[in-house]
C-alpha cells in the first residue's frame, strides 16, 4: 500500500478596502506537510542451536524483528509471513522434509524452529519472512 503525497505550498494575496476606499494587501502562505511512509526495512537474522547429550538438536527461536526497522512507524509483529510456507497455514509454517518445521508466534513475531525427531544435523534452510509495519494514523 502506498500512502505518499508530496508537501504542498501555495500563496495567496488578498486586499482589503475599507467605507473610504483605502486598501490594504497582504499574503497568506498554506503550508501543507507531506505525508511520507516509508516501508519496513527486514534484516538477516542467524542464531545457532544447541544439541543434547544424546547429539539431538534442540528447537531454536529467534526474535527476527530485533534488528529491523521502520523509519516513520513500528513493525507489526503480527504481519511477520514465511514466504513458501505451508498451504493452508497462513504464511506461519514451513514443513522441510528432513529436517523440521518452522513456524511464527503470532503475538510475538518469533521465528522457531523444532528439528524432527532424530534429525541431528544442521539446517540449511533460508527462511525469507515477510513484515509490514503497524500503520497509524490521525
Ligand atoms: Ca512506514
Ligand atoms: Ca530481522
Amino acid at each position: 500500500m502506498d500512502n505518499n503525497s508530496p508537501p504542498l505550498k501555495d500563496t495567496f494575496t488578498y486586499t482589503i478596502t475599507d467605507a473610504d476606499g483605502d486598501t490594504s494587501t497582504t499574503t497568506i502562505v498554506i503550508d501543507i506537510k507531506g505525508n511520507t511512509d516509508y516501508p519496513p526495512v527486514a534484516v538477516n537474522d542467524s542464531k545457532e542451536g544447541t544439541r543434547d547429550a544424546n547429539g539431538k538438536a534442540q528447537k531454536v527461536t529467534q526474535k527476527v524483528t530485533e534488528n529491523d526497522s521502520d523509519a516513520d512507524g513500528t513493525i507489526d509483529k503480527t504481519s511477520i509471513k514465511i514466504v513458501g510456507a505451508d498451504a493452508g497455514s497462513n504464511g506461519k509454517t514451513k514443513t522441510v522434509a528432513g529436517e523440521g518445521v518452522w513456524t511464527v508466534d503470532d503475538t510475538t513475531g518469533e521465528i522457531t524452529f523444532t528439528p524432527e525427531d532424530g534429525y541431528t544435523g544442521n539446517t540449511r534452510s533460508e527462511i525469507d519472512n515477510r513484515l509490514e509495519e503497524d500503520r497509524k494514523f490521525g
